[in-house]
């Protein structure tokens, strides 16, 4: 779960999430979320900030009033993992539901 995914595995695994692409001048997917106010936004990144620490993986993330744009990378592996696809998939999961 920890090793570097390649360009090919990286980009396929970006096909299966919703909304995530790579970020530009590094390795790492990137998605902004936007709410219906900074309430919804706030319990949003409550809810993500639950699910990063159960996977001890944490994203790197800013608010901005009702937008949450959130960077996942792995930083002991320098760049995307399976960590980071997996909690974007929970990611993608908790904004479904809010
Ligand atoms: N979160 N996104 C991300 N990337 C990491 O490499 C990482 C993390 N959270 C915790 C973590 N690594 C642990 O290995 C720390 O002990 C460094």
């Amino acid at each position: 779960m920890t090793e570097r995914l390649s360009v090919e595995a990286r980009a396929s695994a970006l096909r299966e999430l919703s909304g995530w692409s790579e970020l530009d001048g590094r390795e790492a997917i990137t998605r902004i979320f936007t709410f219906s106010d900074f309430n919804e936004a706030f319990g949003f990144m409550t809810r993500v900030a639950l699910a990063a620490e159960k996977r001890d993986h944490h994203p790197e993330w800013r608010n901005v009033y009702r937008t949450v744009e959130i960077v996942l990378t792995t930083h002991d592996a320098g760049g995307v993992t399976l960590r980071d696809i997996e909690l974007a998939g929970a990611i993608d999961a908790i904004a479904a539901a809010a």
